[in-house]
């Protein structure tokens, strides 16, 4: 199974993690997203140019959307490694409605302000950095009492939930940190501690040292 992913992109490291909760093989792929030309050749792969992206030309398979991909590895490989999605359907709809809020709520905001500090100063979108400030300090407030009760997202568990959180705090400590919030930084640290997690900055860090 092919992933096409870029290390820098939150998506993509959501998925990462979740092979490596799972101890599932895939071929990393890499999409050069900094020319034009890399984007255009992967944009004959996948017309959105979204990545993550996995691919098993062998089996028909086509499977954009991090979320989607999370849910196939489940479903094939339900045995194997972390559960990432509770077999409980109560529980699974929860873990499903905090991956949503990570991806939606913490990473998308977390981007946008990623993407402003990169533009020259005449095309900065203050508005779009005020909304995105906004939705974090409600997700932080929100996310500081559910860690009170719970030592992961979606209860004493490592789910897909975390998978989804791990990536929009990672960049957020530098773009809107959460220190002064001590139930997320515990959740963040206990985070930083899983294996599949330290993977991934393993390939990650060299990249932002370098840049
Ligand atoms: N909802 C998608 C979001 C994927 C996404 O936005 N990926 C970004 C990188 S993190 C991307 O491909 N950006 C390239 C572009 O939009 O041209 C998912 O969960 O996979």
């Amino acid at each position: 199974m092919k992933l096409y992913y870029s290390i820098l992109s939150p998506y993509s490291q959501k998925v990462m993690i979740a092979f490596y909760e799972k101890g599932v093989d895939f071929t990393p792929t890499k999409v050069n997203f900094g020319d034009e030309a890399g984007r255009a050749e992967y944009a004959k792969i996948y017309p959105l140019g979204k990545i993550p992206l996995l691919v098993d030309e062998s089996k028909d398979l086509f499977i954009p959307e991090s979320t989607i991909i999370i849910e196939f590895l489940e479903n094939e490989y339900a045995a194997q490694g972390t559960s990432l999605i509770p077999s409980d359907k109560t529980a699974a709809r929860r873990v499903r409605f905090k991956d949503r809020m990570h991806d939606l709520y913490v990473s998308e905001p977390v981007v946008t302000l990623y993407f402003d500090t990169m533009k020259p100063a005449d095309q900065k979108n203050p508005e779009a950095v005020a909304k995105a400030r906004k939705t974090l300090d409600v997700m932080y407030n929100y996310m500081e009492q559910s860690f009170a009760e719970n030592q992961f997202a979606s209860g004493n568990e490592f789910t897909m939930a975390d998978c989804a959180a791990f990536p929009g705090l990672f960049y957020a400590q530098k773009l809107h940190p959460f220190s002064q919030y001590p139930n997320i930084t515990a959740y963040f640290q206990r985070l930083m501690q899983r294996p599949s997690v330290q993977k991934v900055l393993s390939e990650l860090l060299p990249v932002l040292q370098a840049m």
